[in-house]
């Protein structure tokens, strides 16, 4: 058995019921198996068997209580994944389905994309089982502040650095912030994703949509095409799609699908500045369901999400590109046929792994345009990284100036990507050529630190 194949064993037998994460292991590993050959020096210094243990795990209670006064508890976790290249960054999620497999196999992917933005930033992610849909402010506010109490011990501008994901936005980060400078009485770059007025950086709200569309156009750039005329589907109505769907508009495109967890809106009509602005308005203000968007405009249609159908029918349109926005998983082995028959070649993925390998496979041998996540969304956590650098300066650059940096970090990360693939003679591999190129830099620096 090949060495990567037995971490992958290695690592199923030693993280029993953590799905998520043999399944980022595994995709990372299968893409690894050439290094293993050209690099003696890391099978000599144990980088495959290191690589998937995280530095440290932290687990903990999270009690708070109500608006009826009752007393609540939530599980809490920060994994600190591989801090070789910088402090560990990565996001908080707060969603229902968080355990540790999710923040592990986020933590693992979060060690080769922040390797790829050519920042110094290590590997981390947290989180927790807390759901923030239909909790009044206050309960988010002494949610965050009792998630707080304990996370700040293990936390620090030059240790470690969250961020906002699915369920942590603004709001959040606001109100984990507030309490981190409260209980350290300093104010410092700690978290990312911050306001404005306190040292958030412009255009980090939209850098991962926008940043997925950039590498978009880079792909399409290899064969000579632009985005300009070109039908999107996106999915996910959150952050990543809303931005993506802005970016998309930008540069010509035609954005004709979103969702929720709940269902999804087809647009044959496209979703244009206006509706955007509604659903920007919806999701962000209002916090209402997608649904509403087919009540206002006519020319959509809505689907509920239908469990028993065994794929979402969302990635079954005509289209030319596709860009999942929404969470893991979210488009299988059919999903993925269904996407290769409506003619859609360029796959820019905004979220974190949210193609299951059976569907990666169907990709790749119909020669699609693969971009996957921890490549393609690597913008946000790239201008999150801008937002560490400016806090150190205590100095804002400008929008245009932030715009730009990004552009050319997601431009750096698909060169990278791409000439890697094609050293190791499979030009267009994306998967392939993002971990290498992700890892071997992260190898290099543990191969000069020792066994540590
Ligand atoms: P948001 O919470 O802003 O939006 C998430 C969207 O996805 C919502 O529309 C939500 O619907 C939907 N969704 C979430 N979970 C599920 C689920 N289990 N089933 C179906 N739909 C679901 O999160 P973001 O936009 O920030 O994150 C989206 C994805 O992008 C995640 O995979 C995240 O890890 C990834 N990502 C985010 C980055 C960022 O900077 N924010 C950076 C890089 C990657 P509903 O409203 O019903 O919950
Ligand atoms: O998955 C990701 O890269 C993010 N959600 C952003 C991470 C960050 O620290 O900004």
């Amino acid at each position: 058995m090949s060495l990567t194949n037995e971490i992958i064993e290695k690592v199923k037998v030693k993280n029993p019921a953590e799905g998520e994460f043999h399944q980022a292991v595994e995709e990372v590993m299968e893409s690894l198996e050439p290094t293993v050959e050209k690099h003696p020096e890391f099978v000599k210094a144990g980088i495959y068997d290191r690589i998937v243990e995280p530095d440290r795990a932290i687990l903990f209670r999270v009690p708070w209580q109500d608006d009826k006064g009752n007393v609540q508890v939530q599980k809490g976790f920060r994994v600190q994944y591989n801090n070789s290249i910088g402090p560990y960054k990565g996001v908080l999620r707060f969603h229902p389905s968080v355990n540790l497999g999710i923040i592990k196999f986020l933590g693992f992917e979060q060690v080769f994309k922040n390797s790829l933005t050519t920042l110094p930033m290590g590997g981390g992610k947290g989180g927790s089982d807390f759901d923030p849909k239909g909790k009044s402010d206050n309960e988010v506010m002494r949610f965050c502040q009792a998630f707080m109490r304990e996370l700040f011990r293990h936390i620090g501008p030059d240790t470690d650095v969250p961020a906002g994901d699915i369920g942590v936005g603004g709001r959040e980060i606001g109100f984990l912030f507030g309490y981190y400078k409260k209980l350290r009485n300093e104010h410092t770059g700690v978290l990312t994703g911050k306001g404005i007025e306190y040292g958030g950086s412009l255009i980090r709200p939209e850098a991962t949509g926008y940043g997925a569309v950039y590498f978009a156009a880079e792909m399409l750039n290899v064969k000579n095409e632009t985005l300009e005329g070109k039908t999107a589907l996106v999915s996910g109505s959150g952050n990543v799609a809303q931005y993506a769907m802005e970016k998309l508009l930008d540069l010509g495109a035609k954005p004709v699908t979103s969702s929720d967890s709940s269902g999804y809106i087809f647009d044959e009509a496209g979703i244009d500045r206006e509706k955007l602005a509604f659903i920007m308005d919806l999701k962000n203000v209002r916090r209402g369901r997608l649904k509403e968007y087919a009540d206002k405009y006519s020319t959509a249609v809505y689907t509920p999400v239908d469990p028993n159908l065994g794929y979402n029918p969302l990635w079954n349109h005509k289209a030319d590109v596709a860009f999942p926005s929404a969470t893991q998983n979210e488009i299988n082995e059919k999903d993925a046929q269904h996407l290769v028959n409506n003619g859609v070649k360029t796959i820019s993925e905004g979220a974190n792994m949210p193609t299951t390998p059976e569907g990666i496979s169907i990709f790749m041998t119909n020669g699609i345009g693969y971009g996957l996540g921890k490549a393609a969304n690597a913008g946000g956590v790239a201008v999150s990284g801008l937002e560490m650098s400016q806090n150190s300066l205590r100095y804002n650059w400008t929008r245009e100036e932030v715009d730009s940096k990004l552009h050319g970090i997601m431009k750096s990360i698909h060169k990278a990507a791409y000439e890697t693939s094609v050293a190791y003679g499979k030009p267009g591999d994306y998967p392939l050529g993002a971990n290498i190129a992700g890892f071997t830099k992260v190898a290099k620096t543990m191969v000069a630190y020792g066994v540590v």
